[in-house]
This record gives C-alpha cells, structure tokens and sequence, in this order.
C-alpha cells in the first residue's frame, strides 16, 4: 500500500478525460488499495483516479461516519437522475476552498466492482453529491468549474497566492 501524490488545481492534468477501464485485475485492485489509503489519510469521502494522475475510470467512496463503507465504482455510468440539491462542496485537489454547487439530488448509477462484477446503486443527498462530484473527475471537470467565472477567477488567485507562500 502506498500514499498517492494529489494533483493541485488547477493544474491541467486535471482537465483530462479518463479512459474506461478495459481489464479489472490485481493491478487495478493495487491501485483501488492506494487510492482508498490515500482517501481516509486526507481525510476525504471520495477520490478520483484523475485526481493522483491515472487516467482510468476508477472511483472510491466512503460517506460512512466511521469509513467503515468503502464503495468502488470502475467505468461508472449515471443512468437516471431526478431532482436538484444545493451543497457545500470541497475537493482534496483545490484545498480550503468550500462553494455550494447545484446537483440532482437523485442518481442511478451502473459500475464495476473490484471484481468486475457490474452492480446498480441508487443514491441521494451528500453519497449522491459525491458520486457527481467524482464523475465530473473523470470527465476532467473540477467543481470550481460549475461557479461563475468571476469566483473560479478569485480562487485561481488565492490559490496562487497561497502557493507563493508556501513556497
Ligand atoms: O472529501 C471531499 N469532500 C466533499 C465534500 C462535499 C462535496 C464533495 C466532496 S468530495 C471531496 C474529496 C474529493 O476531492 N473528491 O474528488
Ligand atoms: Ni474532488
């Protein structure tokens, strides 16, 4: 098991489109293991593979209040979505940032499982949130994207600012 490096908005490796994955296999479920250590090390309830550089079609989740639920979606697929819900929303590559995004508030989704075994989840509230939130990764989307323009400029520059001085 090994802790991934996390890409840092916006650098545009975030912006690439993830390829399904064509083989689940050991090497898949290495990668799965070290994304999961690397979520609950953050801390973080989700964690695309876009997010540490693999351009695959790989999620983990775990919205459980004692990260007893790891849930793994690989090629997944939003089938039937309803309805609309407002959320405060973080990611682990754009650090201390917090912007309410609007998102269906119910989703249906088809994914592989660590097995390869394909399975149905529906979801709704924040496990909903997250699954789009987690997509929009592999589709190369950050959520600052779904704020004007004026906000995703304010944030580019604080986050620039912030780096000067960490620097
Ligand atoms: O840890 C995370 N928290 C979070 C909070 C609200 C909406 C979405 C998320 S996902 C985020 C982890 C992350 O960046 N996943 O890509
Ligand atoms: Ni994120």
């Amino acid at each position: 098991m090994a802790l991934l490096p996390i890409l840092r908005y916006p650098d545009p490796r975030l912006h690439k489109q993830a390829a399904p994955v064509a083989r689940v296999d050991d090497a898949l479920r290495a990668l799965i293991a070290d994304m999961a250590e690397t979520m609950y090390e953050a801390p973080g309830i989700g964690l695309a593979a876009t997010q540490v550089n693999v351009h695959q079609r790989v999620v983990v989740i775990d919205v459980s209040e004692d990260k007893s639920a790891l849930l793994v979606l690989i090629n997944p697929d939003i089938l039937e979505r309803s309805g609309e819900q407002v959320y405060e929303e973080g990611c682990l590559s754009v650090p201390g940032v917090y912007e309410k995004v609007t998102r269906s508030e119910y989703v249906r989704v088809r994914a592989l499982d660590a097995q390869g075994e394909p399975f149905t989840l529906e979801a709704d509230g924040v496990l909903a949130v997250c699954i789009q939130h987690e997509i929009d990764h592999l589709d190369g989307k950050v959520f600052v994207e779904h704020l004007s323009q004026l906000k995703q400029s304010r944030i580019k520059a604080r986050l620039a600012k912030q780096a000067r001085i960490t620097a």
